[in-house]
């Protein structure tokens, strides 16, 4: 076995070294012996020793005892919060020179690749809940630069529920399952979490984020992530700027819809964990672009928020999104408990150049990472966890607790010193020592909150003006599905009063679904602080947000339901077609084997209607031409249902000749004639001659990747 010891640095004018072929604390299990954590070989661990074959086992075991007592030891606390998570390697590189902004040695040169480790989580849940509940994701990033480890610890919203880190407790308490009965598991969906927010107004804002399509991402690769907090950038010459965080996903946003994201909980509760893995496997890495907004010092107070206050966002339309950089996770971690489950992010993890602010809830929050780090790692020595470990070495008279896996050598733990001559010295600014931003600071104490975070509304209100048509609908409904599970009346009449102040007909529309009068007007109306806002900020809908990249089906999964005498020549010319574009593409049948296809043709069919786990684990569903195909699957229910389903949930949904007749057989309603072209409301059908034009169409309505003007229509089973 390989001594655990300090990696060297090793820098080269492009990569900072992160390499899993560097980092000599690996262990690699290929060509050794099976041996104890003493290193003995062991010859024999299937049976434990016993006195006799048929005697009991011995004491003196060690094997037997070690083994046991290793296995024992396996759990370590889970995260208080975010305890569902998973992660991948990858590098960071900016693209120009950010040296006008900030002395931050990683954002100087866009040669250098600075390694990332991302770990995207849930919050609410515990280790084993599922992926695609409804809840924000957290987005932490760790930079490991040259400098030092920065940690940017965010989410996928840009706000946050309170507004001092003190009522952190209080809000996790609520969300959290209740304390009699530990229910319901990774659900806002209860009477306590909206007793409080109902009685905590400023959570309105995020509230309404929460009910949003942002909370039920397709993929951590079609999510944004945000900072939150406003940050410092400050430049070699000391001069600072407010700055916020944004990671803008190359592949766009896009979110799956509520009755689907229960489906996929119980039939695949990995579903965003399995994507992320399996996308970085065959090549399709997430990228996400770094955007900044900056404002100046002297602007400070124009704005009709304040810029400490993590309730508020910054409009786009006012300060706009500076794309600077971008981050690939291109590896999976070689082991989940090593480094997904050890990794420790703190918001204290800062370089000289990014600084804090007097934000109050960040200011909880850079006392409480590395809190919470000494009892869930168990001790303070949780930095040099390989994970963990910066790339430059660490020098400092930190010393002992429990495992301590470097061994300090020389004499001199104290400084200043002599006898160690004086090192390790205090680094100067070449070095790339932190300096704090020497912000001017004096006042009374006071436990109060500034007049200038009062308004808890107006952002509220931005929100929900600015989303399209069919996110408003979605966002009234998830309202009405979690209030309507609030057993206590005078929490849902609350809440509903909080809603009026944001928008007295949003909150009409939610009391009507659950059974209350709706409110005529605001409970309280709202007084904004006066200064620079927008009425709409179209940046905040999925469906209107400036800058989308251009529609791709990379990544996105086509079930394709087959059975015998199916149109082998048309599906294999969509199918490479499909997959060119990086699709994946599932043929789905009754059983798994294999298909008769025309031609002669054998299809192998590697998915069935039971292992598929059904339409809600696809983007969108194909069905080929072929008559005999087509008469077998309209007898089949579960094809039936495959169609309904994507149907309800908006999916694309295309038709090759004949295939048209498994259609009308479901409640779909396609009324074309079954050889023609056309797309309507996301359905494409085309003539079996037609395949390419048909791939073309298809293509082009799965980059839309849902089709909402379906949802007026309630007739559709799901
Ligand atoms: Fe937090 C974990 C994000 C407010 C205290 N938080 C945690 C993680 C993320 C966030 C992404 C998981 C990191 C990982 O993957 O290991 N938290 C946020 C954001 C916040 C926020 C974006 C508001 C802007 N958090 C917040 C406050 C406090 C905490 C106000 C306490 C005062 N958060 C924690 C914690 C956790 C944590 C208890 C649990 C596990 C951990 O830190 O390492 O310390």
């Amino acid at each position: 076995m390989k001594r655990p010891r300090s990696r060297t640095t090793k820098k080269t004018t492009t990569t900072l070294s992160k390499d899993a072929a560097l980092e000599p604390f690996r262990e690699r299990p290929e060509g050794t012996f099976l041996t104890s954590d003493q290193a003995i070989p062991i010859a024999q661990t299937d049976d434990s020793l016993k006195a006799g074959l048929r005697g009991p086992s011995l004491i003196e075991d060690f094997h037997l005892r070690e083994k046991i007592t290793r296995f024992d030891h396996e759990r370590i606390p889970e995260r208080v919060v975010h305890a569902r998570g998973s992660a991948a390697h990858g590098f960071f590189q900016v693209y120009e020179s950010l040296a006008k902004y900030t002395r931050a040695g990683f954002l100087q040169d866009p040669s250098v690749k600075t390694p990332v480790f991302v770990r995207f989580s849930t919050v609410g849940g515990s280790r084993g809940s599922a992926d695609t509940v409804r809840d924000v994701r957290g987005f932490a990033t760790k930079f490991y630069t040259a400098e030092g480890n920065f940690d940017l610890v965010g989410n996928n919203i840009p706000v946050f529920f309170i507004q001092d880190g003190i009522k952190f407790p209080d809000f996790v308490h609520a969300v959290k399952p209740e304390p009699d009965h530990e229910m319901p598991q990774a659900s806002s969906a209860h009477d306590s979490f909206w007793d409080f927010v109902s009685l905590q107004p400023e959570s309105m804002h995020m509230v309404m984020w929460l009910m949003s399509d942002r909370a039920l991402p397709r993929s951590y690769a079609n999510m944004e992530g945000f900072g939150v907090h406003t940050f410092r950038l400050v430049n070699e010459r000391g001069q600072a700027r407010f700055c916020k965080f944004h990671w803008k996903p190359v592949k766009g946003m896009f979110s799956l819809v509520w009755d689907e994201v229960q489906k996929i909980a119980g039939k695949d509760p990995d579903f965003n964990r399995r994507d992320l893995w399996e996308s970085i496997e065959r090549g399709d890495f997430p990228e996400y672009e770094l955007g900044l907004q900056i404002i100046e010092e002297r602007d400070e107070d124009k704005f009709a928020f304040d810029l400490l206050d993590p309730t508020k966002l910054v409009p786009e339309e006012l300060v706009p999104v500076i794309r600077v950089g971008k981050m690939t996770l291109d590896r999976n971690p070689d082991n989940f408990f090593a480094e997904t489950e050890q990794v420790a992010f703190c918001v204290s993890n800062l370089v000289s150049g990014i600084d804090v602010t007097n934000d109050p809830l960040m200011q909880a929050r850079l006392f409480s990472y590395l809190d919470t780090q000494l009892t869930r790692l168990g001790g303070p020595n949780f930095a040099t966890i390989p994970i963990n470990r910066p790339i430059p070495m660490v020098h400092n008279h930190q010393q002992d607790g429990f495992h301590r896996d470097v061994i300090p050598t020389g004499k001199a733990n104290y400084h200043p010193n002599s006898i160690g001559n004086g090192c390790p010295f205090l680094a100067g600014a070449k070095d790339g020592a932190f300096r704090h931003f020497p912000q001017p600071v004096e006042g009374v104490k006071v436990r109060q909150r500034a007049p200038s975070f009062a308004d808890h509304f107006s952002q509220a209100t931005l929100f929900v003006e600015s989303m399209s048509p069919p996110e408003r609908i979605h966002l009234i409904k998830a309202c009405q599905f979690e209030l309507g599970k609030v057993t206590r009346p005078e929490i849902r009449a609350r809440v509903i009063e909080q809603f009026s102040n944001i928008d007295v007909a949003f909150a009409a529309e939610v009391a009507t679904g659950i059974g209350l009068p709706p409110p005529k007007k605001a409970a309280r109306p709202v007084t904004a602080k006066p200064g620079k806002s927008v009425d709409r900020s179209p940046a905040l809908s999925l469906e209107e947000t400036p800058n989308k990249p251009a529609p791709t089906i990379a990544g996105r999964k086509v079930a394709v339901l087959v059975a015998d005498g199916v149109d082998a020549a048309s599906l294999a010319t969509v199918k490479a077609a499909l997959e060119n574009g990086g699709a994946m593409v599932d043929l789905v049948a009754k059983t798994i084997g294999t298909v008769a296809g025309s031609n002669n043709k054998t299809l192998v069919v590697e998915k069935s209607y039971l292992t598929s786990g059904g339409s809600v684990m696809y983007d969108a569903i194909l069905v080929p031409g072929g008559a005999a195909a087509a008469e077998t699957l309209a007898s089949h229910g579960d094809a039936k249902h495959f169609v309904n389903e994507a149907y309800k949930h908006c999916k694309p949904i295309g038709a090759i000749g004949d295939g048209i007749v498994l259609l009308r057989a479901s409640q779909i309603g396609v009324a074309r004639d079954s050889y023609e072209d056309g797309v309507e409301r996301g359905v494409v059908t085309a003539a079996p001659n037609n395949a390419r034009g048909f791939t073309k169409d298809f293509t082009a309505a799965i980059g839309q990747h849902r089709f909402w003007v379906r949802e007026a229509d309630e007739s559709i089973p799901a």
